[in-house]
């Protein structure tokens, strides 16, 4: 588990607890699912927010997923906020019930349950990334928009950007990329935005990451021209940088990717507190995990706006 003075942080059960707890205490708004299994044959859970909640709707749909990578926990807590925000703030919040009135709002807290249980099972910090595949794959190379293209991912299985043997053969990333598949109705992919929340470095990061090229094949001048547009005004409320995710680095491969050159959904990379750090940036202490997710709220709210657009 979490070491002692780190319990604030939400470990795989008591995540699922919270999620439990939401769809007790606000049946009619929450529902949990689940997007598919882990390698190792755990359940990856799923809420959905919104009105009428049993029923799919004509709105929008939004769809956050955390802790893709093993030791970003913070990102966890980053859904959690998304999940509890909009629940216990509809009853008496305006602005909050509008916005799950009029969207499907999806959330994934733990994208990498075997990675995350495994940094922390010890009670000792482990630093581990990848999925517990063999020696693990790196989920955010293992889509297979644009796979290994580019050297932004490695071949080798050692290494902590490992692509994996073919795309989606982390069964993690292929049980999210056929979900978000699911949700193409009558022809139409119904999720029109997300954010994929990382650790750290205080980013607002858009596709693509395959290339320094802004508009290019898959991606207009227009279409890029709003993701810097929304990207800066998100970064904004927050303070992060806000850039394209291949000025940070290259990357092949990557969910954000994905998301926009299959299914154009208008899809962005948060990198979370801290700004910079060796490995202690990976696990700040739990004392800022209430500033550091309430930060971000007006930025997910901007992108709740923008999938009605
Ligand atoms: O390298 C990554 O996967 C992300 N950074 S992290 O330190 N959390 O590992 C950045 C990915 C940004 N690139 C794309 N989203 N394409
Ligand atoms: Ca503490
Ligand atoms: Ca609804
Ligand atoms: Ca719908
Ligand atoms: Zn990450």
């Amino acid at each position: 588990d979490f070491p002692p003075q780190d319990q604030g942080f939400h470990n795989f059960d008591e995540m699922k607890a919270e999620l439990d707890k939401a769809v007790a205490d606000h049946g009619g708004i929450a529902a949990k699912s689940s997007v598919g299994k882990s390698f190792e044959g755990r359940e990856i859970p799923l809420l959905k927010i919104s009105d009428n909640v049993a029923q799919d709707e004509d709105e929008p749909e939004v769809l956050f997923n955390c802790n893709q990578h093993a030791r970003e926990h913070l990102t966890t807590e980053m859904c959690l906020r998304i999940v509890n925000r909009f629940t216990d703030g509809y009853a008496n919040d305006p602005a909050i019930k509008e916005i799950v009135d009029s969207r499907e709002i999806w959330v994934v807290p733990v994208t990498n349950p075997d990675g995350s249980i495994y940094d922390v099972q010890s009670g000792q910090y482990r630093g581990w990334r990848k999925n517990r595949q063999n020696t693990g794959t790196d989920t955010n190379r293992n889509w297979d928009y644009k796979w290994g293209c580019c050297g932004g991912s490695s071949g080798n299985p050692s290494a902590e950007t490992y692509r994996g043997t073919a795309p989606f053969s982390a069964p993690e990333a292929g049980a999210l990329a056929r979900w978000v598949d699911s949700r193409v109705v009558g022809g139409r992919q119904q999720i029109r935005a997300h954010i994929d929340w990382h650790t750290y470095s205080e980013l607002v990061l858009w596709p693509f990451g395959y290339t320094y090229d802004g508009a290019t094949t898959g991606m207009t001048q227009q279409e890029y021209d709003r993701f810097v547009r929304v990207g800066r005004e998100m970064a904004q409320t927050n303070g992060y940088t806000p850039q394209q995710s291949s000025d940070l680095y290259i990357t092949d491969g990557s969910t954000t990717d994905w998301m926009w050159g299959k299914h154009k959904i208008f899809s962005f990379t948060f990198e979370m507190f801290p700004s910079s750090g060796g490995i202690d940036g990976f696990y700040p202490d739990d004392e800022v995990i209430g500033r550091e997710t309430t930060r971000n709220d007006a930025a997910v709210d901007i992108l709740l706006r923008e999938a009605g657009v």
